[in-house]
C-alpha cells in the first residue's frame, strides 16, 4: 500500500474512532449515568391491581382519574404479556380503588397498547372524551373514546396519519382535535441514534383536527409529555433527552410560538398541571442507564418534580418525591388532586400519596 493510502486510512480510522468516542460520551451524559439521589418519600400506598405500569394518568375536575396500563414500548421492561388496559379511579371515594374500564366498539383489544392519554370535557354538554395513544404491533395511532358510564368507554374513532409516526403523548383540545408529541424524528433506529448523537432537535409536535394535520412545533430532541396551562394559553412539552420543559404560546389558528425552555436536570416523561395553582408536576427518570437495560438487582429509580411560576423570570423547580426503585421504578407521571398525588410508572406499580 502506498504511503498516502495508509495515511488516508489512518485518518479515516482515527476520525471514526473519535466519533464513536464522542457518541459514547454524549449518550452517557444524556442518560445521566452515575446519577444517584438520596430518597425523599411521601406518605404513599400502592394502588390495588396496578402491577404492570400506569404510564399516564389524567384527572377530571370532579376527581375521576383515568390510567393507561400495561405499556409495551421499545426496549422498556414489561412484566406482562397481556394487552394493555384502561382503569378509572374515583379520588373522592374514601378508599379510592382502580376499576378496569370496559371498552365497547370495534377496537381490537387483543393488541391494545395504551401510552399517553388526555381527557377533554365538551363545554356544550359536559361529555367526557378520552384520547389514548395506542401502539398495536408497535404502530402509532390515537384512539378517541367517550366515557359513557361508570366503568365504560365507547370507542369512537382511530386516527392514523404519517405525521403521527412515533407518538408518545397527546393533548386533547376539542372533541376531535389534539396536539401530539413524537418520541423520535426518524423511524429508522440507526438514524434516530445518530440524530441524538449529532444533536439534531427535529422531533415534532403535531396538530391534528379533521380539517388539518400539520407540524405545529419542532426543535425537540426527544418528545415526551405534553400538557396545557389552566387558562389554555400555553402548552408545555417535555424534551426528555434535553432535560428541559419547553413552553409554547398558543396563538390564533392553533399556531404554537416557542417562548422558552426551563431546565429540569433529569429525564422527565409526562406532565400534569395543577388546575388551581398552574404548577407543573413531572414524572421523571433519574438515571436512564438503569432503565435500559433493566437489572432488577440495581433497579431504576423514580423522581417527581414540581415547577412553580414557570412563566416568571425565575421558575422554581423542586424535587417532591425520590425513590431508588425499591418502592416504585420508572416513574412517568405525577398527578395532583386536592392534596393527594397519584404517581404512575412505565411498567411497575402506581402510588396514591398524601401531599399534606
Ligand atoms: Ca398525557
Ligand atoms: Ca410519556
Amino acid at each position: 500500500m502506498a504511503v498516502s493510502k495508509k495515511v488516508v486510512l489512518a485518518v479515516v480510522v482515527g476520525a471514526f474512532a473519535a466519533f464513536i468516542g464522542h457518541a459514547y460520551v454524549r449518550i452517557q451524559k444524556l442518560r445521566l449515568v452515575d446519577r444517584e439521589l438520596p430518597v425523599k418519600h411521601l406518605n404513599c400506598h400502592y394502588l390495588q391491581g396496578i402491577d404492570y405500569g400506569a404510564e399516564d394518568i389524567t384527572i377530571l375536575k370532579d376527581g375521576l382519574a383515568f390510567l393507561s396500563t400495561g405499556l409495551k414500548f421499545y426496549a422498556l421492561p414489561s412484566f406482562s404479556d397481556d394487552p394493555g388496559k384502561m382503569y378509572i379511579l374515583d379520588l373522592l371515594h374514601p378508599r379510592p380503588t382502580p376499576v378496569e374500564l370496559q371498552i365497547r366498539g370495534d377496537l381490537d383489544l387483543s393488541s391494545f397498547n395504551p401510552h399517553g392519554i388526555s381527557a377533554y370535557t365538551d363545554p356544550a354538554d359536559d361529555s367526557v372524551y378520552l384520547f389514548v395513544v395506542n401502539h398495536p404491533e408497535d404502530k402509532s395511532q390515537v384512539e378517541i373514546f367517550r366515557y359513557v358510564a361508570e366503568d365504560t368507554l365507547e370507542h369512537l374513532k382511530t386516527i392514523i396519519h404519517p405525521l403521527l409516526h412515533d407518538v408518545n403523548d397527546v393533548l386533547a383540545i376539542g372533541v376531535e382535535s389534539f396536539y401530539a408529541t413524537n418520541t423520535g424524528y426518524f423511524q429508522n433506529e440507526v438514524l434516530q441514534l445518530l440524530s441524538i448523537v449529532l444533536n439534531w432537535p427535529w422531533c415534532e409536535v403535531v396538530f391534528y383536527s379533521p380539517d388539518e394535520v400539520r407540524v405545529a412545533a419542532n426543535g425537540i430532541l426527544g418528545g415526551n409529555g405534553i400538557n396545557m396551562s389552566p387558562d389554555q394559553k400555553y402548552i408545555y412539552v417535555s424534551d426528555i433527552l434535553d432535560h428541559e420543559v419547553d413552553v409554547f404560546e398558543r396563538q390564533e389558528g392553533e399556531r404554537l410560538v416557542f417562548i422558552k425552555s426551563v431546565g429540569v436536570g433529569t429525564l422527565c416523561d409526562n406532565i400534569d398541571v395543577d388546575q388551581k395553582t398552574g404548577d407543573l408536576w413531572l414524572g421523571c427518570h433519574p438515571n436512564s442507564a438503569k432503565l435500559l437495560p433493566f437489572n432488577p438487582e440495581d433497579p431504576p429509580g423514580s423522581e417527581i418534580l414540581k415547577i412553580q411560576n414557570i412563566h416568571s423570570e425565575h421558575p422554581v423547580v423542586t424535587q417532591e418525591y425520590i425513590d431508588d426503585g425499591h418502592i416504585i421504578m420508572g416513574s412517568t407521571i405525577a398527578a395532583p388532586y386536592e392534596g393527594k398525588l397519584l404517581i404512575g410508572s412505565a411498567f411497575h406499580k402506581a402510588l396514591y400519596c398524601d401531599l399534606k
